[in-house]
């Protein structure tokens, strides 16, 4: 009983998280299949107590499979996805391959579960900065309607995958010690200029468009009108890297539609599916990457009116990258996507 799931990218920072969050929330797995290049083949990985041999992704190790989840980059997406929609699995993809495709649905459970049901064999997960942000503004956007959105997210460098946090550890180690340090990963490892992320922040995440925004900041603007398929909200992001391993942090300016009661706010937001409120300032409560890593919720926190215009106000939005920004909405899909064929 159950379903054949391979995971691609299974030795990644986020491919390791699917496979944890899979056996946490005993997804009903009947046989797991771990996939990466052909340098990881032949290692293995632990799930649920027994030892699975990883396998190189190549369009036959799809066979048989019924739900492949994405997560090795966006090239290999590209090459193996339909392969594997070809073998007749559905496609959960975790990059930004196929997020825009008009064929492909863009999900965040909390925010559009019911577009899961359009997908043609493809569906896709957010970035994870984007995800955080949506899960907060659901419950004002269904009460007030939001107007325009200002972000700037505070990104920690496991969103670059694990050679970025290992050069981050390598980076703060030696400057401690007083020796050379070496950069060749962020800001982004395929462009030619390395920066230092120890002690340091880069305001640049992915490369850079034509309009001046980098493909992050852009990301969040395109991903965030299709997950609420509302074309007319404005959305301006900076997106910051940060030297902080796990969690991502935002601060997000709304405004909103209508008026709106700042109690009444936290209320909404307390009752929203998927957030925790951790909102007292004078009590030094707010939330903080360190305190969200390993968690799979949203937290959100200096919850306050703006004071530059009648309808805004400020949150401080904080989650887990790797989890609900990837590995958890992932699979959040994978079971709705079940749940649906029942
Ligand atoms: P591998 O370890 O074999 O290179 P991260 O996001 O943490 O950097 O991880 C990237 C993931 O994508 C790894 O699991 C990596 O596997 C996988 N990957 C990279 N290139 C390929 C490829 N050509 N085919 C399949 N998996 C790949
Ligand atoms: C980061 N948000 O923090 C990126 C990682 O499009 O899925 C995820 C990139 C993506 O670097």
């Amino acid at each position: 009983q159950g379903y054949t799931v391979a995971v691609v990218g299974a030795t990644g920072a986020v491919g390791q998280q699917m496979m944890r969050y899979l056996a946490k929330r005993e997804f009903p797995v009947k046989e797991l299949r771990p996939l990466a290049s052909a340098r990881s083949a032949g290692q293995k990985v632990i799930f649920h107590g027994e030892e699975v041999v990883i396998q190189e992704a190549v369009p036959t190790a799809f066979d048989g499979v019924d739900i492949a989840l994405f997560s090795a980059g966006g090239s290999v997406s590209e090459k193996l996805a339909p392969e594997a929609v070809a073998r007749g699995a559905v496609v959960i993809d975790n990059t930004n391959a196929y997020r825009m495709n008009p064929d492909v649905p863009l999900v965040v459970p909390e925010v559009n579960r019911e577009a899961i049901r359009q997908h043609k064999g493809i569906i896709a997960n957010p970035n994870c900065s984007t995800i955080q942000m949506v899960v907060a503004l659901k419950p004002l956007y269904d009460r007030y309607g939001i107007e325009r959105v200002i972000v700037s997210t505070y990104q920690s460098v496991s969103g670059a995958g694990w050679q970025a946090i290992d050069e981050l550890q390598q980076q703060s180690k030696a400057l401690l010690n007083g020796e050379e340090i070496s950069a060749n990963i962020l800001p982004v490892g395929k462009l030619s200029k390395h920066y230092q992320m120890a002690f340091n922040v880069i305001p640049q995440i992915d490369v850079a468009q034509e309009n001046g925004f980098t493909l992050e900041e852009m990301k969040m603007v395109r991903e965030t009108k299709k997950i609420f398929n509302d074309s007319s909200i404005g959305v301006t992001a900076t997106c910051v890297r940060v030297p902080v391993m796990r969690g991502h942090s935002e601060s997000v300016y709304v405004e909103l539609k209508s008026e709106f009661d700042l109690d009444e706010v936290r209320q909404l937001l307390n009752n929203a599916p998927g957030v925790i409120v951790e909102d007292a300032i004078e009590e030094q409560v707010y939330p903080m990457p360190v305190d969200a890593a390993d968690r799979p919720e949203v937290f959100v926190g200096r919850i306050r009116r703006d004071f530059t215009h009648p309808r805004a106000l400020n949150l401080w939005v904080v989650s887990d990258n790797l989890l609900k920004g990837a590995a958890t909405n992932a699979i959040q899909i994978a079971e709705a996507l079940i749940s649906e064929e029942k």
